[in-house]
């Protein structure tokens, strides 16, 4: 049944496609994305600065709560401001890698990643993109306005522009040098957004290598039909 017409909503624009056609869709989309791997080693080749724009739009197009879109894409090629983030991000890095910061379970947790304080990378990608939430908006008259499932929705958005850039044919890195509120200085955000997370963006350096790592089976992620005991209708 379709709704009664109500003023502002239109009919939705969804293509259907015959289920062979599906089947192709996922599967090579599904086969795209698992060749994703976050890169630490990357060119300077430059990227067109077009590209990063459809990758935001992509993201922007993302579900958010209330439809509030709280987020904003801070991207950065120039080079004094990456050679900032660098040196504030390792600074904070070596103080949780060296200074104690981290647990030892944490580190060995990173072990397999090979990761340390020195993040070069920052300075030798063509774009670094922060992700900013925006933990309220402003209504008209400059008061504040309440945003829902803010994490949620920046998350959901974030995600969107990673598939957007390896679908393109670049490669990404999920950063968190933590704390990372040395970013709203540096990039002088206002006080209502907050850092999420920072994302290297470019082309993998022709040596670049990734840790060795599998991915759990889809019956180790997947549950279907479990009652409440959890049991399983296979
Ligand atoms: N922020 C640090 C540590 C780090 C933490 C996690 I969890 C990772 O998956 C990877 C690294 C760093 O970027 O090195």
């Amino acid at each position: 049944m379709s709704k009664e017409p109500r003023d502002g909503f239109v009919p939705l624009a969804f293509a259907r496609y015959p289920e062979a056609e599906m089947r192709a869709r996922a599967e090579r989309f599904y086969r795209e994305m698992d060749t994703r791997r976050s890169v630490r080693f990357f060119s300077t080749d430059p990227v067109p600065r077009e590209l990063i724009e459809f990758a935001i739009r992509t993201a922007s197009s993302a579900p958010s709560g209330a439809h509030q879109q709280p987020w904003t894409f801070v991207a950065v090629d120039a080079p004094e401001i990456k050679r900032r983030i660098r040196e504030a991000a390792e600074e904070e890095e070596r103080r949780s890698y060296e200074g104690g910061r981290m647990s030892d379970e944490w580190l060995r947790a990173l072990e397999p990643l090979g990761t340390d304080w020195r993040k070069p990378y920052l300075e030798i990608v063509p774009w670094i993109v922060v992700l900013f939430e925006q933990v309220h908006g402003f209504h008209p008259d400059g008061s504040a306005k309440k945003h829902y499932y803010v994490k949620e929705s920046v998350g959901i958005a974030a995600g969107f522009f990673l598939a957007a850039l390896q679908q393109m044919g670049l490669a990404t890195l999920t950063h968190t040098p933590s704390p990372m509120r040395f970013l709203t200085q540096i990039l002088g955000r206002p006080d209502h957004e907050r850092p999420f997370v920072l994302l290297p963006i470019g082309y993998p350096a022709p040596d670049a290598v990734v840790p060795v790592l599998e991915r759990k089976s889809l019956d180790q992620v997947a549950i279907w039909n479990p009652g409440p005991e959890g049991t399983e209708d296979v």
